[in-house]
């Protein structure tokens, strides 16, 4: 068993654990409150206001603070009041209330105990193909995602192999239980389900068959009857060989709709992923291209979709790789709603060994989409068994941070950041900034030695971790960067594969010439010669060996300021293993990328250093 409760994560302040007996928010606002407060000569009252719901506001008083807000309110502002005083950032003003409404943790936990893509350990609540928790832990974990205002946990992977398809029937009773263990924080649960589920009982999914949907109407309300405050069913349809309406010829508004007409009677949502595409193409088709897919089947659809239908669109056209332009979906479809999904597991992104923190990540796609052009976030988590809840000590950042952009969208990158450094660990000031400063800069360094100018797909297959820049080039999941002696990257301009076309006209025109394109894009939208001249001035060869010469260097360069951080035990010994480990990575990355481009260019690196024959 590891030893999470002295493992605090960000809430340190708050070590006392929470008793079994508080049943709602406002008890836990009430109890949080009186237990940091008690010897701060500080008095807290609430003022609860059931309409303001989730929303709260802090007022000062010659004693101390009111807080007001509903049942959930109460607890938000709590939290909102503990972290400034503790972070030293001034208390909201006026009424706060989040951007979004449904701020969904998408977990891929198996019922084995294992975790799809999880880097932080087994699972926190399944094993053995039954339910397995600590209720304290689980309780913790509650508190964790109240604090950031997470609201809804799916609670098993996307992928629903067997006995998760139990979780909306014979399972339920154990379902209910651990729901009840999360609600007192404000959050309630999600359960993926499989859309053939039905065949077992009437022989066919087919969504416009009435038997079908008179046994999801009946499983809808028993479930419900079990977990009324259930927030919805997630699907996974159609993709990466899961079932779906295309085997009955049916659309996937007609597949979606079917379930969200059986559960909308309870307030369900049926969130229905557009993570669609062939996984199974031919490498030598350079028609197909995987980006498009998406755009090219929802497109169609907009409009089509019931009102409590919520389509979860992943933040890129691909699949969550280092950099990807934003999917051209979040900004076609003008009448359906939708979810942005992130992945908080680290999958593409250094796996909760190498740092890579997503805050200026969210705020260039919010920035750049409108968050407005949603109605709600999802993000894949990146929690597990470990002690540290994820993996690495320093990975609970992104956690934390994805709860406050749910919140609000517009959150600064380098605020958010200090402050879970000034939470979780008590350093001296200058110590909290070099933290800071390391993780805010640590996409960059991550990108500069592994996927660059947007050359995404150069991982080791299946691990998705470590350099293997052919590892997915002549595989079927449509992920190529078809370099040869003459040129690199994928042309999806008009003159190529068309992909820019699903953009509207003025990102069009910035990413379909050479010339405006952002370097970090260039090579996902263009191919280029190895000879081709950079903005900057530099060849396009010569940009592949700087970035992976001075990614690596920054990455050595972390580790000494990592070095020089009075980190408590274990996250100090924890921390520094995984540094190591990120540094022979980044050495890996930096000397294959090289020696793998010099071989096909014949070009020398200007700067005479060090590249393997
Ligand atoms: C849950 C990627 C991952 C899969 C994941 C899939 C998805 O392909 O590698 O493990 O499956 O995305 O998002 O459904």
């Amino acid at each position: 068993m590891s030893n999470w409760e002295n493992r605090p994560a960000w809430l340190r302040a708050l070590p006392r654990p929470v008793p079994a007996e508080l049943e709602t928010p406002a008890a836990v606002a009430a109890w949080e409150a009186g237990a940091y407060f008690e010897n701060r000569q500080i008095s807290v009252s609430f003022r609860r206001e059931e309409a303001m719901g989730e929303a709260y506001a802090i007022a000062q008083t010659p004693s101390g603070y009111e807080i007001g807000g509903g049942e959930a309110g109460l607890m938000y502002g709590a939290y909102a009041l503990i972290f400034a005083l503790e972070t030293g950032t001034p208390v909201p003003r006026g009424v706060q209330k989040p951007y979004y409404a449904l701020r969904m943790l998408d977990c891929w936990d198996n019922m084995s105990g294992e975790i799809e893509r999880g880097y932080a350990g087994r699972s926190l609540w399944f094993e053995g193909g039954k339910f397995s928790y600590e209720p304290a832990r689980i309780r913790q974990l509650g508190r964790m995602l109240g604090s950031v205002g997470v609201n809804v946990l799916c609670l098993n992977n996307v992928n629903v192999h067997q006995p998760a398809q139990h979780l909306i029937d014979s399972l339920l009773p154990e379902a209910a239980s651990f729901a009840s263990l999360l609600r007192p924080f404000g959050v309630r649960l999600m359960i993926s389900i499989d859309f053939s589920q039905p065949i077992g009982d009437v022989g066919t999914a087919d969504p416009l068959d009435e038997r079908v949907q008179a046994w999801w109407a009946e499983t809808a309300k028993k479930v419900w009857a079990a977990v009324p405050d259930l927030a919805g069913f997630l699907v996974k349809a159609d993709s990466e060989h899961r079932p779906g309406p295309n085997t009955y010829h049916r659309t996937h508004a007609e597949g979606a709709n079917m379930l969200a007409r059986a559960i909308r009677p309870y307030g369900g949502k049926l969130v229905w992923r557009a993570f669609v595409y062939n996984c199974m193409q031919d490498w030598r088709d350079t028609k197909t291209d995987r980006p498009r897919a998406a755009y090219d089947l929802y497109k169609p659809l907009d409009g089509a979709f019931d009102e409590n239908v919520i389509l979860q669109v992943k933040h890129g056209p691909f699949d969550f790789q280092v950099r990807e332009p934003l999917s051209p979906l979040l900004l076609g479809l003008e009448r359906t709603p939708m979810a942005i999904e992130f992945q908080l597991a680290q999958e593409y992104t250094g796996q909760q060994i190498d740092l890579y923190a997503m805050p200026p990540m969210w705020r260039e796609i919010f920035d750049q989409m409108g968050p407005e052009r949603v109605s709600a976030v999802a993000a894949v988590s990146n929690l597990g068994r470990d002690g540290c809840w994820t993996g690495h000590p320093f990975a609970a950042l992104n956690l934390f941070a994805y709860g406050l952009y749910a919140w609000n969208p517009q959150a600064d990158p380098e605020t958010v950041i200090r402050a879970w450094a000034k939470l979780t660990y008590a350093l001296p000031e200058n110590q909290t900034a070099a933290l800071t400063g390391m993780l805010l800069n640590s996409r960059s360094v991550y990108e500069k030695y592994t996927a660059n100018l947007g050359l995404c797909w150069m991982i080791t297959p299946n691990s998705h971790y470590g350099p293997n820049p052919y590892g997915y080039e002549f595989q079927a999941w449509g992920t190529y960067i078809r370099a040869d002696r003459n040129a690199v990257g994928i042309d999806r301009t008009e003159s190529g594969t068309g992909y820019v076309n699903q953009y509207p006209a003025e990102l069009k025109a910035l990413y379909a010439s050479p010339d405006t394109c952002p370097d970090g894009l260039l090579l996902f939208f263009h191919r280029l010669p190895y000879g081709w001249v950079m903005k900057d001035g530099r060849t396009l060869i010569q940009r592949l060996y700087d970035d992976h010469f001075e990614g690596c260097a920054r990455a050595e360069a972390m580790k000494k300021t990592l070095e020089s951080l009075d980190l408590p035990e274990p996250d100090r010994q924890e921390a520094r293993e995984r540094m190591e480990a990120q540094v022979r990575n980044a050495r890996e990355w930096r000397d294959i990328l090289n020696t793998f481009f010099r071989r096909f260019s014949g070009a020398d690196d200007a700067q005479g250093r060090k590249i393997y024959d």
